[in-house]
């Protein structure tokens, strides 16, 4: 549809929005002044807007279309499922097929020791059922002081009042009386902030320490579990060292503390393993889950319960009082079905792991010669670009400059979404993408950094 069509044009779309949609994560005020970006339509890993602009969308919308926009299998399962059943709980001894299929297929996918499913709306959700659901656990084991669940700075895991306590953003925590109690954070595993002067494996190995050192600091018995993120995504695309997850894996066995790993981004092949646990090596108790697995078409989350909680929940606990209308919705469980199937149909994540990711990461390494590139590393379609003012010593740009919000506006000006994180520019584009599309994603990643070094000269930040 080109904007001719368009039933309104860009400046009334932006007037309407401003008068009345409040957006996520936004200083309403400024976003007035600027108007709204209008996304209109999209194709593959393209975007237009409103204006008839095209851009490469290196974000995968949110981390979420792993497919790729234009799907015509996953809105035809969405259109059947809709005539046939639009909506059926699953609250009161009832359930549908489409539920049970994707559970089913869930349990087959996910490694050996998840056979069962709760399934939610979202990612947040998700991560609240973590909390009530570890709780629980240790409550029907006659250890209800078992409460903490550590955590980490710079970590995120949603935005509902469980999901904001969990993550670790101080910002989000200054607004509304976070954490809700017994969450405590550690510091990340960010070796290139915290690590200087040590190799990356010693770094690792020093940053799973500090959950040993918080572990003896509560007392073992009050801890219930340990959450992360295998790669932290809004954090920045923080990439661990190799060691950090077996030797966190270690210290939660050996005090029989629950691991859950967050797989809301790195999950469905973001990594090239279908899990992120997968591609690190770590065997989790829990696993959150949402938007690669209906590649965002539709609104999905839950959570992969494994049998050493799933056994105590089912034998022992009686009625679990947690659950959303939405737990299990036939549409969105058809989507992910049909969005799955695909993945596997296609072999995305083969694709991801031997062909396009050492791609990406060789494409990545010959940024390594650009002034303001301090570092690149990506892992499968995951990257991130550290902006540095000098790349002795990775010396940073004073943070007033903004210099990632720079770069990113020449992006948005050139045709491509690429998100900044303070100094760290990142992407995740859609597992579909391919060789000749790594090329072009490349070139306007170098032509923005170009004309970002232009503004550091010319503004003497540098
Ligand atoms: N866990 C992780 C690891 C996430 O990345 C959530 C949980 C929450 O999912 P829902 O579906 O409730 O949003 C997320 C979401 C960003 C950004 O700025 C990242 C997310 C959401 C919004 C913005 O990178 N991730």
């Amino acid at each position: 549809m080109s904007s001719a069509t368009l039933p309104r044009s860009t400046q009334s779309w932006q007037a309407a929005d401003s008068a009345h949609f409040l957006h996520p994560f936004t200083d309403f005020q400024s976003l007035a002044k600027a108007g709204a970006r209008i996304i209109t339509r999209a194709e593959g890993i393209y975007l237009w807007d409103s204006d008839g602009h095209r851009l490469l969308d290196a974000m995968s919308g949110l981390w979420c279309v792993n497919v790729g926009y234009g799907q015509q299998s996953l809105v035809d399962a969405a259109a059947k499922q809709m005539l046939q059943l639009p909506f059926y709980n699953a609250f009161f001894q009832t359930a549908t097929p489409p539920a049970i299929e994707l559970a089913e297929l869930l349990a087959a996918i996910t490694p050996p020791q998840f056979q069962h499913v709760f399934f939610t709306g979202s990612g947040s959700e998700g991560n609240d059922t973590v909390v009530r659901m570890v709780r629980r656990y240790w409550d029907i084991l006659g250890q209800p002081e078992r409460q903490v669940i550590i955590s980490r700075n710079n970590a995120y895991h949603g935005s509902t009042m469980a999901g904001a306590s969990l993550g670790g953003m101080s910002g989000m925590h200054a607004q509304g009386g976070l954490p809700i109690p017994n969450i405590v954070h550690i510091e990340q595993p960010y070796w290139a902030a915290l690590g200087q002067g040590m190799s990356r494996d010693a770094f690792g190995l020093m940053a799973a320490g500090w959950l040993e050192d918080r572990i003896l600091a509560l007392g073992a018995d009050k801890v219930a579990a340990f959450i992360g993120e295998p790669i932290q995504g809004a954090g920045g695309v923080i990439i661990p060292p190799a060691t950090y997850w077996p030797e966190i894996e270690r210290i939660c066995d050996k005090y029989g503390i629950l691991l859950v790993s967050d797989e809301v981004i790195c999950g469905f092949g973001r990594t090239g393993h279908w899990f992120g646990c997968e591609t690190f090596g770590f065997k989790p108790d829990l696993m959150t889950f949402a938007k690669g697995v209906t590649s965002g078409y539709v609104p999905l989350g839950g959570v992969m319960v494994g049998e050493r909680i799933a056994r105590v929940l089912i034998e022992q606990g009686g009625e679990f009082e947690h659950g959303y209308t939405y737990s299990g919705h036939p549409v969105a469980c058809a989507v992910a079905l049909a969005n799955i199937r695909l993945i596997q149909q296609q072999d995305l994540v083969g694709h991801v792991h031997d062909d396009v990711g050492p791609y990406l990461a060789q494409a990545f390494a010959s940024l390594l010669d650009h002034p303001l590139v301090g570092d690149a590393e990506t892992c499968g379609l995951m990257g991130a670009i550290l902006l540095v003012k000098n790349k002795a010593g990775l010396v940073p740009f004073n943070p007033e400059v903004g210099i990632g919000m720079v770069c990113r506006g020449h992006c948005f000006a050139n045709g491509l979404v690429m998100r900044a994180v303070g100094n760290r520019m990142i992407i995740a584009p859609p597992l579909v993408i391919t060789r000749l599309q790594i090329d072009e994603l490349t070139g306007l990643i170098r032509r923005c950094l170009d004309l970002t070094l232009v503004d550091a000269q010319r503004e003497k930040w540098i």
